[in-house]
């Protein structure tokens, strides 16, 4: 079977709905057919400063929340990034394979640092897509799923694996990105010429799946449009209406085409009414199942100790490999 692996940040506690249609579903979708690997990346987490208590509980939300979209143990490998210690292990030898250069040219660090100055910036998230390379490469991943953001991510990982099957032999399974074009970039609800981003956002803007379903029901009959009437898809100069468009299209599974006759001769505030009612029945359950999983942490940890444990079996192998192709000792 095909092997996917994917990954997400435990960084705010609660995962908003770009997070959830752009990479989340997906990963509920793949792990009936693959062979699936899903981790909450906190060694990731902390390129940013994190408070220690709140990024433990955040760690489990964000499993929880896993759980709750769906999510089944028996069907994927459910872990924890830093409770595989090779992670960082591989980290290291990518680092001494990417050229600066390259790191440099990563459109993600320079954003971010440009947002936080060079005093707040650090190495780690400068090397934030080294560990992403190896966090893929560990498992040969055939497929990643994720959002539009992360596919110059999936590419350096794609140019490292080949680097290192070339120099030493073939070793690694070259990854294609997995990204569905329809929710590759939910947008900002305020600002659609950009994405909806948990450290971007303003929080009108971002939907947060744990926040109450009154709040965000309101952001939708809120979101910012144009001064046009008509709904109608057009990604350049309907922005705004073109994005809840996307977002319908996905929950309720209708084609864009489809909502777009539902709505003619109705002007915006219909479609944003009928989103915000869709994201409603939708989210309420999922809290539901989160907060379940949440009730029990002892079987949640449990649950992240088994993932982690058949995690480990398939990275340790690849790991060992890498050492004795790099010409590293035995230690015994
Ligand atoms: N707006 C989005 N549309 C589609 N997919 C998205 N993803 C993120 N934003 C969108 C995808 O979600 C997965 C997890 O990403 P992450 O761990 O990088 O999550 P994040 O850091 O919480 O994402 P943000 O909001 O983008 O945070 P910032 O801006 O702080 O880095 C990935 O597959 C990603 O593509």
């Amino acid at each position: 079977r095909p092997r996917v692996l994917s990954g997400i940040q435990p960084t705010s506690g609660s995962f908003h709905l770009g997070n959830y249609l752009g990479a989340v579903r997906q990963w509920v979708d793949l792990q009936k057919e693959n062979d699936a690997f899903y981790m909450v990346v906190d060694l990731h987490a902390i390129t940013v400063p994190q408070d220690p208590a709140t990024l433990r509980q955040n760690t489990r939300i964000s499993a929880a929340q896993l759980l709750g979209a769906g999510l089944d143990p028996e069907h994927c490998t459910l872990f924890v990034q830093s409770h595989v210690p090779e992670h960082a292990q591989l980290a290291w030898v990518m680092n001494c394979l990417t050229g600066f250069g390259e790191a440099s040219r990563m459109t993600q660090f320079k954003d971010k640092s440009s947002r936080y100055g060079a005093d707040s910036t650090t190495v780690g998230l400068f090397t934030y897509p080294i560990l992403q390379i190896a966090d893929i490469l560990l498992y040969q991943a055939d497929a990643v799923p994720v959002g539009e953001d992360q596919r110059q991510h999936v590419e350096i990982t794609r140019d490292l694996a080949e680097r290192f099957n070339s120099r030493y032999s073939p070793t690694f399974t070259v990854p294609k990105p997995y990204i569905l074009k329809e929710t590759a970039k939910i947008q900002d609800l305020q600002d659609p010429a950009v994405k909806m981003s948990k450290s971007a956002s303003s929080p009108k803007g971002l939907v947060s799946l744990l926040d109450e379903p009154k709040a965000s029901a309101k952001k939708f009959r809120s979101a910012v449009t144009d001064t046009g009437t008509v709904v109608s898809y057009d990604e350049q100069e309907k922005a705004g209406v073109s994005n809840l468009l996307r977002i319908h299209s996905a929950l309720s599974g209708q084609s864009v085409e489809q909502l777009v006759a539902h709505f003619e001769g109705r002007m915006y505030g219909a479609l944003k009414t009928e989103l915000a009612e869709l994201f409603t029945e939708w989210v309420l359950p999922f809290q539901e199942r989160t907060r379940t999983f949440l009730d029990d942490p002892a079987e949640l940890d449990r649950a992240l100790a088994v993932g982690a444990e058949k995690a480990r079996a398939v990275a340790s192998e690849t790991l060992a490999t890498v050492y004795d192709r790099i010409g590293f000792l035995p230690a015994s």
